[in-house]
């Protein structure tokens, strides 16, 4: 068996801040290479984010901004973010970087060198939402059927890969690695896809500038899923002077993506791999979704959960486990305020927190805060190693939710064992209330301690301050011997006793948020209404107009009536209040700036077809002029 493990989220597109959506795929795939560090593999776990393409290229215009800048914001949010949830990848990729576009040149050189990439016209329907080309059966209306996104149609000349001389071979990679793709109804579904045939895929995109240039024509960059799905390798140093970890690593042994891009995982990447004559993943597993009231999270409806306030609150281990332990690995599940506080209140202030508090605040009281001789009476000691063995029985089976269910049940007996033992009242019986005192006080520590361990991979700070709390913090940490019992020693002195997970009071709390969100809502409105979006300037037309006459407006102080040459062939009558700092001499052969799509108005009884600009200085108004050359009915933005 090979001692190296090689796990990998999908690189997340920095078009967005991140949501609950990409904290799952990233908690699951760190618990298991946490895991993966337990069982005493060489891990190597990769994150990243997916820069180019049509989607982040429109994103940063809408911001005016250029695209490298929001993904450095988006970047840097994303680095905040894995370090405060404690995450341990080895790598992080961005595929602005030159080692991946170095990886993306050497892969498309070594499919063009097979030869499967021709040069054509792509005339079809293009999803930008999701970066994918969406055939016409599936398009009514302007929108993909399956998806319910908006498409565009694109006509441009593409290169394509040959993806339909790949059915028979994908197909034979998912029959004889029944593995291959998990979960099993997964593993139908893309068959059932591929079976159903497949056409060529346009690699490549000429309407669009954002992205890695195309090996040798520099017209056309590479379609971004081609770009993206290249960093499991490029990372590794694929297509790079040094790639030592490459050949250490790949392929990978885990691709651990949400089923929304499980297809271009199971589909296109391995029909690349297997073109560039490369070794093929051993399996990608597609989990659920997180709903919210049954929908799924997008930006578009804006009900992406963001947890600031439970990571600030309750800590990030708290929410780690509840995302772990909520969702059954693979299906959808809905997440709440309400359901996270109830979690915390069951299973960790009850469950972990208060047995570790009770177990260590006894020991401290009868036993001088010092661990007994070990003892394998009672029933702690089969239940921990029934643990053990269904936690890594599911945790291989990838079915962490499980395994976090079988450590709770060793917590179960703990409790249960101490609530039948009343070691209080133990401690009032003399030599023989003693032993046994001790005896079930070892248990109970002992089978704190083998939590600690099971509880690592997903809770690693809390894992880490029980095991202080039981003076086994410089103990082994690994599933091995160390989950055997006995491993706690006669005479250690336990650590001092704080409160690991204390419960909290769900009504108050959600009052709390309540007041909170009430807050911020009202904050976000005042911002929106002082901010505008560059969609909502562009609504204003603005056009420099030359002023061929000028004559005040008959009983008006203030207002003058000018004809202004707007490159429309005939000049446009506006009224402005301008005849307090301006003769009508110095008026004629001005260039101006006009709003030229305002809606007519009557000022006087005169109308004037637009506005013209002028800064304000204590109401006297200052005409904003344009230079002689340019041209009237030129467009200002
Ligand atoms: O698809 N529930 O990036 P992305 C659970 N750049 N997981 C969710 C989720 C939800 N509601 N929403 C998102 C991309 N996710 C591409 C990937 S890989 C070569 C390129 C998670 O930013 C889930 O893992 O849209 C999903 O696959 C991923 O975020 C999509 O992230």
């Amino acid at each position: 068996m090979s001692d190296t493990f090689y796990i990998t989220t999908p690189i997340y597109y920095v078009n967005d801040m991140p949501h609950i959506g990409h904290i799952y795929t990233t908690v699951m795939a760190d618990a298991f290479a946490r895991y993966q560090r337990l069982k005493g593999k060489k891990v190597h776990f990769l994150t990243g984010t997916d820069e180019h393409g049509q989607k982040i290229e429109k994103a940063a215009a809408a911001q005016g901004i250029q695209p490298i800048e929001l993904a450095d914001r988006v970047v840097a949010r994303y680095h905040d973010l894995w370090k405060l949830l404690d995450i341990s990848n080895d790598d992080f990729i961005r595929t602005s970087e030159d080692r991946h576009k170095k990886g993306v040149a050497e892969i498309i050189a070594r499919i063009t060198r097979a030869g499967d990439i021709y040069k054509g016209e792509y005339e079809g329907w293009y999803d930008a939402r999701d970066e994918a080309f969406v055939p016409d059966s599936q398009v009514k209306d302007g929108v993909d059927v399956e998806s319910g996104n908006k498409v565009e149609r694109l006509s441009e000349e593409s290169y394509f890969f040959r993806l339909s001389a790949f059915q028979d071979r994908l197909l034979e990679w998912y029959r004889s690695n029944p593995e291959c793709i998990q979960p099993k109804s997964r593993h139908n579904e893309v068959m059932r896809f591929v079976e159903g045939g497949l056409n060529d895929l346009s690699i490549s995109r000429t309407s669009l500038k954002w992205g890695v240039a195309y090996p040798g024509d520099e017209d056309h960059v590479v379609y971004v899923w081609l770009d993206a799905l290249t960093n499991y390798i490029s990372a590794l140093g694929f297509g790079n002077d040094d790639d030592a970890s490459y050949n250490e690593f790949w392929p990978a042994s885990l691709h651990l993506v949400g089923k929304d891009i499980l297809r271009f995982h199971c589909v296109y990447w391995p029909a690349f791999l297997m073109s560039a004559g490369l070794p093929l993943p051993k399996q990608v597993f597609g989990h659920g979704w997180w709903l919210q009231d049954d929908a799924k999270m997008s930006k578009s409806i804006g009900n992406e959960v963001r947890p600031d306030h439970l990571i600030h609150r309750f800590g990030a281990d708290a929410l780690r486990y509840f995302v772990s332990r909520e969702m059954s690995f693979g299906q959808d599940a809905n997440f709440s305020d309400e359901a996270f506080l109830e979690r915390f209140n069951a299973d960790l202030a009850n469950s972990l927190g208060n047995t570790a508090s009770r177990t260590t605040a006894m020991t401290t009281r009868y036993l001088d805060a010092t661990v007994p001789t070990p003892t394998s009476d009672g029933p702690v000691p089969d239940a921990a190693s029934t643990a053990v063995e269904k936690y890594i029985r599911h945790m291989d089976a990838l079915e962490p939710n499980r395994a976090l269910e079988a450590a709770w049940r060793l917590l179960s007996t703990i409790n249960v064992f101490l609530q039948d033992k009343q070691p209080w009242n133990l401690a009032k019986n003399g030599e023989e209330g003693r032993k046994e005192l001790e005896s079930v006080l070892y248990s109970a520590l002992e089978g704190l301690r083998i939590t600690s361990i099971l509880t690592e991979p997903f809770m690693p700070g809390i894992a880490a301050a029980l095991r202080k709390q039981l003076g086994a913090d410089e103990l082994p940490l690994d599933l091995g011997r160390a989950t055997e019992w006995g491993g706690l020693p006669a005479g250690t002195k336990l650590g001092d006793a704080k409160p690991l997970l204390p419960r909290v009071d769900i009504k108050a709390y959600l009052k709390e948020i309540e007041v909170e969100n009430e807050k911020r809502a009202a904050a976000a409105a005042m911002a929106e209404e002082n901010l505008i979006t560059i969609d909502d300037f562009a609504k204003v037309k603005l056009k420099v107009g030359l002023i061929k006459e000028a004559e005040r407006v008959p009983k008006s102080k203030k207002l003058m009536k000018i004809m202004v040459d707007v490159g429309e062939g005939e000049p446009r009558q506006l009224v402005a209040g301008i005849a307090e700092r301006y003769a009508p001499e110095e008026l004629v052969g001005r260039r101006i700036v006009v709003v030229a799509n305002l809606q007519p108005a009557k000022l006087m009884g005169v109308e004037s077809r637009g506005m013209l600009l002028a800064a304000s200085i204590d109401g006297a108004p200052y005409l904003l002029s344009a230079d002689d050359e340019v041209p009237p009915g030129t467009g200002v933005r």
